[in-house]
């Protein structure tokens, strides 16, 4: 009764082990995170898809200081370009991030599919600082 009893427990915890790891194993898939480092700052990028697409993309800006706490008193805005290529000339985006709670929003329309590079712009008290990423856009 009591071997009995382990093993059930022993179950128990396993599957919820399993259940949790799935979860945040899909949620790694689903959407796009990536942190980058801007001066003092951490820089935390999520798309709301796993890759930006062509046509407007949700951006959720989270930044952190050296002290872990969370930048809102910053000017934010977000650059997004693609090098020329042949039969296409450079192509450079910029929008302004608007704060929401502890995190700043901005659209990104993205024209074309391809390599297309992100730079998040972080000015405060009179200093920008600039983090970069690299997407795919399907
Ligand atoms: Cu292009």
């Amino acid at each position: 009764m009591k071997r009995l009893k382990k093993a059930t427990t022993m179950i128990l915890v396993v599957s919820i082990a399993i259940v949790f790891l799935a979860t945040s194993a899909m949620a790694d898939l689903r959407t796009y995170k990536q942190t980058a480092t801007a001066g003092v700052y951490a820089v935390t990028l999520k798309l709301d898809k796993k890759a930006p697409v062509v046509g407007d993309n949700i951006a959720t800006i989270e930044i952190k200081d050296a002290d872990g706490k969370y930048v809102l008193d910053a000017k934010v805005t977000v650059e997004y370009s693609m090098p020329g290529m042949p039969g296409m000339p450079p192509m450079n985006y910029k929008t302004n991030a608007k704060q929401n709670a502890e995190e700043f929003i901005a659209t990104m329309t993205i024209p074309m599919a391809g390599a297309w590079n992100i730079t998040i712009k972080i000015s405060r008290g009179g200093k920008t600082e600039s983090a970069k990423y690299n997407v795919d856009a399907k």
